[in-house]
């Protein structure tokens, strides 16, 4: 079977929503690997989500700071399964400060204790641009030493060549931070654009296929 349809495949098993938590406390341990999505409030986090699962699990609000808390959606069906977070969006200029300090705190504490996370996707919107942000949450990465791999989102807004400029642009600056992966994935969850090169390198990222 062709590779891309393999891993297609894993993406079709059932989905749940096994809980949401505010607080890493709250965050029951398992064995499934993770695979967390992060980034800016608005950039497509959970959009991203349904269409790598093909299904409206994940809640999509055009009013930024929808998702405020961290949810697991389970993956069955392929070997043991894995799971997807969706992680609540910052630089969210309407979000009060306690609320940030919290996020962060939470965040954090997910990111460096949590020993079955396998890879977080940090999505950008190719519009906008790596912001100031978005480096304070690369150099947490590089600091805990977390793997990242940046995902561009709405893909469908750009030219091919706006989009290349940009990607060239981000490439360049990701040389900088020893925890990047060096490839850049550009996706459209509303056309679908990039959806099953990103099924596929989560497949390889689960040993999969
Ligand atoms: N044109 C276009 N719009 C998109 C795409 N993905 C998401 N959007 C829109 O962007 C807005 C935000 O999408 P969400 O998926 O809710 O973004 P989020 O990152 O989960 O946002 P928070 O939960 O607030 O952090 C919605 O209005 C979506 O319809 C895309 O690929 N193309
Ligand atoms: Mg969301």
């Amino acid at each position: 079977m062709p590779r891309k349809l393999e891993a297609k495949k894993i993406f079709n098993g059932e989905v749940e929503f096994l809980f949401g938590a505010a607080n890493y406390s709250q965050i029951p341990k398992n064995h499934f690997p993770e695979i967390a999505f992060v980034g800016a409030s608005n950039v497509g986090k959970s959009s991203l989500i349904n269409a790598l699962l093909g299904k409206k699990v994940a809640i999509v609000s055009s009013t930024p700071g929808r998702t405020q808390q961290l949810n697991f959606f389970k993956i069955s069906g392929y070997e043991d399964g894995f799971i997807l977070v969706d992680m609540p969006g910052y630089g969210f200029a309407k979000a009060r400060d306690k609320d940030i300090a919290h996020w962060q705190k939470t965040a954090f504490e997910y990111l460096t204790k949590r020993a079955n996370l396998r890879r977080v996707f940090l999505l950008i919107d190719p519009i906008k641009g790596l912001k100031e942000t978005d480096r304070e949450a690369i150099n947490v990465f590089n600091t805990l030493a977390v793997s990242f791999q940046i995902i561009l989102t709405k893909s469908d807004k750009l030219s091919i060549n706006e989009r290349q400029n940009i990607e060239s642009e981000i490439s360049e600056e990701l040389k900088k931070w020893p925890a990047a992966y060096p490839q850049i994935l550009a996706t459209s969850s509303s056309k679908g654009y990039g959806i099953f090169d990103l099924q596929d390198e989560i497949a390889r990222i689960l040993e999969l296929i």
